[in-house]
């Protein structure tokens, strides 16, 4: 068998580590096409048991392309989860790789590029993020309806003209409204971390029109649709952004914000996938 090239090898072309990593997916999991893919960000790791019954699941590092996550309370694995309902297979990634761990844009763009290889139209994009409105406070859902990329970077390469109108499926947000006509709707703005910001910053994020401040998911949208996705993004506000709530920001409120939503927005992320 051939070893996998290097994804940190200019060389390589990144669409070929991520039809490696599909292939071995297929493999281990005997699931030949997966039809919908989920990331699962801070917050949402009890999403997956809900929708189905887990019918593998590796470490994320064992598949070409994918490395140990590096913080506390993201989960490294990927799974293979069949619905009991309709019989469709979803890929779960736990593993999701941060601009902020400084491995690079590819590795941020691995997952969604693995996903679309592995057979998936539609991706969930989930991440734990800071509030700029003090009226949707910890432990809400929001929406994503845009977002304003403030990383300076990209996860792609050369003149990919990709354009981003509706990135966030109107389609796929008008399926959640169903499920939960209380759900609202934000900008996220990301940022490349891994310190939170300054409350300057939050004040200009939200000049420039953010709701949502976060260090993830806006690169991988972009991967995503470049690599012919349907994008579905939600977020979890697990702290209002520095500056606006009272308390300084610490990644343990973070964690506990998480964990006392989870059960409600996982049923919440359940409900929504059997809609599609
Ligand atoms: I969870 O307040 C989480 N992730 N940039 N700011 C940024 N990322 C975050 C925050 C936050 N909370």
């Amino acid at each position: 068998m051939n070893k996998s090239q290097s994804l940190d090898d200019p060389r390589t072309d990144p669409f070929d580590v991520a039809q490696d990593a599909a292939v071995l997916l297929a493999g281990e999991t005997g699931v030949a096409r997966h039809d919908f893919a989920l990331v699962l960000g801070s917050g949402w790791g009890g999403a997956a048991e809900l929708i189905g019954e887990t019918i593998a699941e590796l470490p994320s590092w064992e598949v070409p392309g994918f490395a140990e996550p590096a913080v506390a309370g993201h989960v490294g694995t990927i799974r293979s989860i069949r619905m009991p309902e309709n019989g469709k297979h979803v890929l779960v990634l736990g593993a999701r790789a941060h601009l902020y761990e400084g491995r690079g844009v590819r590795h941020v763009a691995h997952g969604v590029r693995t996903a679309a290889k592995a057979g998936a139209s539609v991706i969930v994009l989930t991440n734990g993020c800071g509030g700029l409105d003090v009226l949707r406070g910890p432990g809400t859902p929001v929406l994503i309806s845009d977002h304003l990329n403030l990383t300076g970077a990209s996860p792609l390469e050369g003149a990919a003209f990709v354009d981003l109108t509706d990135l966030y499926s109107p389609r796929l947000r008008a399926i959640a409204h169903q499920v939960d006509p209380a759900l609202t709707e934000g900008v996220y703005a990301q940022f490349r971390g891994p310190q939170y910001e300054t409350p300057a910053e939050v004040r200009m994020a939200g000049r420039l029109g953010a709701d949502l401040v976060g260090m993830s998911t806006a690169l991988e949208a972009i991967a995503a649709r470049h690599a012919g996705l349907e994008v579905l993004g939600i977020s979890l506000v697990t702290n209002l952004a520095a500056g606006i709530g009272t308390r300084p920001l610490a990644h343990e409120d973070v964690l506990e914000a998480g964990v006392s939503a989870g059960p409600r927005i996982s049923r919440l992320l359940a409900q929504i996938v059997r809609q599609f």
